[in-house]
């Protein structure tokens, strides 16, 4: 039989539920932990590990501990298989990847398939069937392993791109989970989305939940428009009508049905240990250290970004240069700090943004610097997180200009941090975080005039507009937390499996 390149088998099975398993279960590409390999780690008792702490650690660390709860991701090693293990009150379990599974499902359909499609093709996505085919075999993986630790009628909240099967397979092998997925990038345009080989199998992967979460409203209308236009469902609002079976007549009364719902959740921060952190008297002198180990520049940008080629890293070094030369900002009142730090090095697009952002600065400081000012520090390494919070508490100004992103956390690390409400945030409208900081001065990074006019505007407020600016944002983050947003999501994904008949009537209410 031929069988359509939009499609997948798998061996079907149904898994009974394990008699001791976890109330809860977050799944994701990376467990939350690195393996600590240092000298004084002894290999006799077995591999170290330390948790990596990241915003979604934070969100989910008291359902985790209320609810017996599991994490199930890759440990970050290649062809290692771990045993679980316990760490900082969670029960964490590792999946295995090889080297294969590595450059085909993470390094090729993950980053250089998925990525590129869902950032506006900002460069050509890749598409290869064996890369597709290791995709579908790693997220069965995944689910499989899922299957065998969540409880009877469990949660199972499910993160990000590399795991777009894991919804619909894990309905498969256990019918009676809870299943929630969150998308962190954006969800692209159907016109854009329809490039995928296979994108009807990654819709119906992800239409496997019961709650779909995105992080702005246009990528929960894109996604359901992709439904609408490719798979010929019913939507109204945020309610998606699914046949069980895929490709039975929707109209059939003898279909069964079930509703899924997909909308926004904004990502966030996690603000008071951020808001702590910057009122330490630690960070507080260590930002001043810093401005005065830069020669106490008149002001200092930044700009934190892992190195990728969504970020708009060149264009904000363009505008820079620009403003130099038009002689608009001084080269002796400026410091521009850039941290990039090292991400995804295997692939080429990510070498060739590498040279193309080194070039750039080697240009303007050869140009620009002086024996008294550096203009630009670049610094191609990660810092501890104390050490990023005084860079934010250091910095006049922050340089977010990224092309496309889900929501880019920099940007709320940085409101966070300014506890005095001074500072300026400059930053993209192509990133998430735009729908909610709305007093920052935003930009379109194409634009490179107006991105040249919004940080000369940054570099020369008032204190008064930055505070009259700050203030409001830092008010959001206070109750827009990380915290509010796990939460909403869970209540969001018990309300829409508690309330099928609900659902149903809003979607055939067509006076609404
Ligand atoms: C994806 C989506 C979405 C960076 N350098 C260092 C460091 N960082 C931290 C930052 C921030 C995080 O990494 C980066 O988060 P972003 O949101 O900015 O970007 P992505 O990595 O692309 O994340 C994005 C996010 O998922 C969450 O949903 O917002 O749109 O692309 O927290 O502070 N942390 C430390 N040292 C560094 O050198 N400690």
């Amino acid at each position: 039989m031929v069988r359509p390149t939009d499609s997948y088998t798998t061996e079907p099975h149904r898994v009974d539920p394990p008699t001791q398993g976890a109330d809860f279960v977050v799944v994701a590409n990376r467990l939350p932990v690195d393996r600590d390999t240092s000298a004084d780690a002894d290999p006799a008792d077995g591999p170290v590990w330390r948790t990596s702490p990241g915003g979604l650690v934070t969100a989910v660390m008291p359902v985790m501990r209320a609810r017996e709860g599991a994490w199930i991701g890759w440990a970050g090693t290649a062809d290692e298989l771990f045993d679980p293990f316990d760490l900082d009150d969670m029960h964490l379990v590792p999946v295995r990847l090889g080297t294969e599974d590595i450059h085909n499902y993470y390094e090729g359909f993950s980053n250089a398939t998925l990525w590129p499609l869902c950032h506006d093709v900002i460069v050509a996505p890749e598409y290869h069937r064996t890369w597709w085919d290791s995709y579908v075999r790693v997220n069965h993986r995944f689910a499989a392993r899922v299957a065998l630790e969540a409880a009877r009628g469990a949660t199972v909240w499910v993160q990000d791109y590399q795991l777009f099967l894991v919804p619909q397979m894990l309905r498969a092998m256990r019918p009676d989970l809870r299943i929630g997925f969150f998308l962190h990038i954006p969800f692209p345009p159907w016109e854009i989305f329809s490039q995928l080989p296979w994108r009807s199998a990654i819709l119906r992967g992800i239409l496997g939940a019961d709650l779909v979460g995105f992080q702005r409203p246009a990528d929960a209308a894109n996604f359901r428009r992709a439904v609408r236009i490719k798979l010929g469902m019913t939507t109204k609002d945020d309610v998606i009508r699914i046949p069980a079976v895929p490709g039975t007549d929707e109209d059939d009364p003898g279909t069964p049905i079930r509703y899924a719902v997909a909308r926004h959740f904004p990502i966030s921060i996690d603000t008071a240990d951020l808001e702590a952190q910057a009122a330490d008297p630690a960070t507080i002198a260590r930002a001043a250290q810093i401005r005065e180990e830069l020669g106490d520049p008149r002001i200092l940008m930044l700009g934190v970004d892992r190195m990728d080629y969504t970020k708009g890293i060149r264009h904000r070094l363009k505008a820079l240069e620009e403003l130099l030369g038009d002689k608009r900002i001084s080269n002796e009142d400026i410091t521009f700090i850039q941290i990039a730090t090292p991400s995804r090095e295997r692939l080429d697009e990510y070498q060739q943004i590498r040279t193309d952002v080194e070039l750039a600065v080697g240009r303007i400081n050869g140009e620009y610097s002086s024996l008294d000012n550096q203009v630009v520090h670049y610094f191609h390494h990660s810092y501890p997180r104390e050490e990023m919070t005084a860079f934010y508490l250091a910095a006049d100004v922050m340089l977010v200009t990224a092309l496309r992103d889900g929501m880019n956390l920099v940007a709320k690390e940085y409101v966070a941090c300014r506890t005095n409400n001074d500072g300026v945030l400059v930053l993209s409208e192509f990133a998430g975080a735009a729908d909610q900081l709305r007093q920052a001065v935003q930009v379109n990074p194409h634009d490179i005039t107006g991105l040249k006019d919004a940080i000369q505007l940054a570099t020369e407020m008032p204190l008064k507009e930055q505070r009259k600016r700050m203030k409001p944002m830092r008010a959001k983050l206070g109750h827009e937390n990380v915290q509010a947003w796990s939460q909403e999501f869970l209540d969001a994904l018990d309300t829409v499996a508690d309330t099928q008949d609900e659902l149903s009537e809003r979607l055939h209410d067509r006076r609404g």
